[in-house]
């Protein structure tokens, strides 16, 4: 079976309206890159062909309800874990997510009003084990954030909203962080690019750094481990007394 160690890892990005991730998303392939580390480079809802379907139906509808678009996305979801980022990952690729589960929880449950708790069934039963390592939370004033994406000559459905479904979703994410501190990294995405840049090359680097000398540890245990073992042709003697 494969270790949990020969994995690739799975980097999650997530935030509010113009918060930066395009930004964001370069400086952690220039991190990897630069760690000589193979990625997939992915977004949800999308990802696959029926995913990416998918999400032209969830942003470009007229309406749709809110528990539709709950399970529009938790289907578009499974097809992308299942065709994509499990297959990534289980290669030792690394996956680098343009938003993921979490963004259920901000926009569905903060955002709509859904019951928490379908929402951790819900991805209980199409997430399972295939959790983010590392979540990258861009965090920013949704006025401020709106105010950067205002020149855009198109918008889509849900960024059509306002301002108090934004605030909902901003708290939803920052619950998420309080709920997981031991993979999610805030991010204040109110600072000048540079700033941004820095503090997310400095987290990747990091987390890197913390991945390979675990992978290094985990093959010292195994070379370890296999020179204790008995040579295949001697089995080893009778327990004591026989
Ligand atoms: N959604 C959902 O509801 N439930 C789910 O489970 C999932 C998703 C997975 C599509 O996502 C929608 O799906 C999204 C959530 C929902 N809905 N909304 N709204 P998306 O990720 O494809 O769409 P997006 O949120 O609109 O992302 P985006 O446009 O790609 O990213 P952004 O962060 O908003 O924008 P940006 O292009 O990176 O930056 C915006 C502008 O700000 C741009 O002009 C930059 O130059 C400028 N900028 C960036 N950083 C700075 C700083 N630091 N200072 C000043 N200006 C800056």
């Amino acid at each position: 079976m494969q270790s949990r160690t020969d994995r690739g890892r799975l980097i999650t990005l997530e935030g509010g309206e113009g918060a930066g991730k395009t930004t964001a998303l370069k400086s952690i392939q220039t991190v990897l890159e630069e760690a000589g580390i193979r990625y997939v480079l992915t977004r949800e809802p999308g990802g696959t062909a029926e995913a990416e379907a998918i999400r032209d139906l969830l942003l470009g509808a007229e309406h749709l309800e809110p528990i539709t678009e709950l399970l529009l996305m938790f289907a578009s979801r499974r097809e992308h874990i299942n065709k994509v980022i499990e297959p990534a990952l289980a290669a030792g690729l690394w996956v680098i997510s343009d938003r993921y589960v979490d963004a259920s929880y901000a926009y569905q449950g903060g955002g709509r009003g859904i019951d928490r708790h379908l929402i951790e069934q819900l991805d209980q039963a199409v997430v399972g084990p295939c959790q983010a390592d590392l979540t990258l939370l861009l965090d920013i004033d949704p006025k401020l954030g709106m105010a950067r994406i205002r020149h855009r000559p198109r918008t889509d459905r849900i960024e059509n909203e306002q301002l108090a479904f934004f605030e909902r979703v901003r708290q939803a994410y920052r619950q998420q962080a309080r709920q997981h501190p031991e993979r999610f990294r805030i991010i204040d995405a109110s600072q000048a690019k540079n700033r941004v840049r820095g503090e997310i090359e400095t987290i990747l680097k990091d987390f890197v750094t913390a991945t390979q000398h675990q992978q290094h540890q985990h093959q010292h245990e195994s070379r370890h481990t296999d020179s204790h073992q008995p040579p295949i042709d001697k089995k080893p003697g009778p327990p004591d007394g026989h």
